[in-house]
């Protein structure tokens, strides 16, 4: 292999390298700030994938446990649940926010105070069983905003 070509494959690998990563974005990402002794908080954010994925696990490291929720009208309740994964069909807009699917932080650690930065990791699986893990970064907002929703 010559010089040229060598160094056409090393493009070839960054581009592909890049727009794997690039296959899911998230973006308006936020949790909402808690007040001292408050022990679950929620996430929300906007999430498009250019590929059929599955988002099945959330992690953070300001929670002893996270989940996926949805919230829905059960008995003119608002009530939520845990679910076990959340489609992200290609192209389409997925938005986790209040009063609906959402990440619930759970068992936290430190009262999440408004302005902090809250790590979020999101893990998602392709149609071919390929995970792919994004770290994604969280700015609580103050309460009073989150319940203007
Ligand atoms: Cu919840």
């Amino acid at each position: 292999m010559n010089k040229i070509n060598q160094i056409m494959m090393a493009v070839a690998t960054t581009v592909f390298a890049i727009s794997a990563q690039a296959q899911v974005t998230v973006s308006d990402a936020w949790v909402r700030a808690t007040v001292a002794q408050q022990k679950a908080t929620g996430a929300f954010m906007q999430i498009k994938s250019v590929k059929d994925v599955r988002l099945l696990e959330v992690r953070s490291p300001v929670a002893g446990v996270a989940e996926l929720h949805k919230m829905e009208m059960t008995d003119n309740m608002m009530k939520m649940r845990p679910v076990d994964g959340l489609d992200l069909p290609a192209g389409k807009l997925v938005e986790l926010k209040p009063g609906s699917y959402h990440i619930m932080l759970l068992d936290l650690k430190a009262q999440v105070k408004e302005g902090d930065v809250v790590p979020v990791t999101l893990v998602v699986e392709g149609k071919d069983k390929k995970r792919e893990t994004l770290e994604i970064k969280a700015v609580a907002k103050p309460l009073n905003q989150a319940t203007q929703h």
